[in-house]
């Protein structure tokens, strides 16, 4: 038997991953714009204490230049009509310019729409605002999770804002300036107890080096890759473009795996540990578990990247 794409994403089907996490965006996208936005507000405010975001150098700015400035000039009552536009995917020209950026600029984006909003330039959350009960229930939701599933949560609620971008066609797309891969003296090297396997070592290497160009040869001209709570992104060229806009300057810190043979000369790997993001640098280390599918030819023809439940799910390397 050979593998598809969709038989490769059941390997290691023991691995519990963070269903909190969608399960509770679900619940935030029920909300209205106003409760959303005074909930991000009132979440984003508490997880401030705890972590600093590594700040802007995470993003390309210069895209979001013209949008920022537009809205700084703006009235106030202007101002919230466009984030509630934003949480409400209104077909809006800034709700199309929101939807053309990667997910870096989002954040950045609303990082900075959160600087202003603290200093008064923009329209603040109305002192004294009351959530309605499922925004607050949806709020302590948050605050119970842990460190890595907060901020992921955080993270998918922004990218979903905006107008719907997969009505845009592709050309209307911000694509990310081309990073300079890491000097090569500069480069470290992971090591994963109980995996030697070359493909999966120079994985982690060449990612944590945004050398995606070698990174990418890795891969099976077919290879797919699954990131948390998404469908796979199929072929080299889809791959490649998705290293490039999401994958710069991440931190990946391995530590076990467990390999074994699988049908028709393939291999497969689990490795688990921690990701650390450019926006909250060591601050925040979220539990991931890479499952890799490796050809005869020893090139990854899947992989999926999922956020785990909890931290006992590290040591879970059952086949
Ligand atoms: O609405 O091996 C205000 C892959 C209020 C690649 C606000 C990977 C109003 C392969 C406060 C202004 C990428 C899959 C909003 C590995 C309002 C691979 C602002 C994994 C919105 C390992 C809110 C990578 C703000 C991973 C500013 C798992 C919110 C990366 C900011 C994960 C939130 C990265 C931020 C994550 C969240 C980043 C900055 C989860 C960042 C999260």
């Amino acid at each position: 038997m050979s593998f598809t794409v969709d038989s490769a994403r059941g390997i290691f089907p023991n691995t519990l991953t963070a269903d909190v996490v969608p399960a509770t965006i679900a619940r935030f996208n029920q909300l209205n714009a106003e409760d959303q936005l005074a909930l991000i507000w009132f979440a984003y405010l508490e997880m401030g204490k705890t972590i600093t975001v590594a700040a802007l150098g995470a993003a390309n700015m210069q895209f979001a230049e013209i949008t920022m400035n537009q809205i700084r000039q703006m009235s106030f009552q202007e101002q919230t009509q466009v984030m509630c536009d934003l949480a409400n995917r209104t077909d809006t020209p800034i709700s199309r310019a929101y939807g053309s950026w990667t997910a870096n600029i989002k954040l950045g984006f609303w990082y900075q729409l959160g600087e202003w909003m603290a200093q008064g330039i923009v329209a603040p959350i109305p002192s004294g605002y009351k959530l309605s009960a499922n925004a607050a229930s949806v709020l302590q939701a948050i605050q119970a999770l842990e460190s890595g599933q907060q901020i992921t949560v955080l993270r998918n609620c922004v990218v979903d804002m905006g107008f719907d971008t997969s009505k845009l066609d592709s050309s209307q797309r911000v694509s990310e300036p081309v990073v300079v891969p890491r000097d090569m003296a500069q480069r470290t090297q992971v090591t994963i107890e109980g995996i030697d396997n070359p493909t999966v070592l120079n994985y982690m290497n060449n990612m944590n080096a945004n050398d995606f160009e070698v990174l990418i040869e890795l891969f099976t001209p077919d290879g797919a890759l699954q990131p948390p709570f998404q469908k796979p992104i199929v072929g080299k060229d889809a791959v490649l473009r998705f290293f490039r806009e999401e994958c710069q300057n991440l931190k990946l810190i391995p530590e076990r795996g467990v390999t074994e043979p699988a049908d028709g000369g393939y291999t497969q790997i689990k490795v688990t540990g921690k990701v650390q993001t450019p926006w909250f640098g060591a601050g925040v280390g979220m539990n991931m578990a890479w499952r890799f599918l490796l050809s005869p030819e020893n090139k990854i023809f899947f992989v999926a990247i999922d956020l785990l439940a909890s931290p006992k799910e590290l040591l879970n390397l059952v086949r």
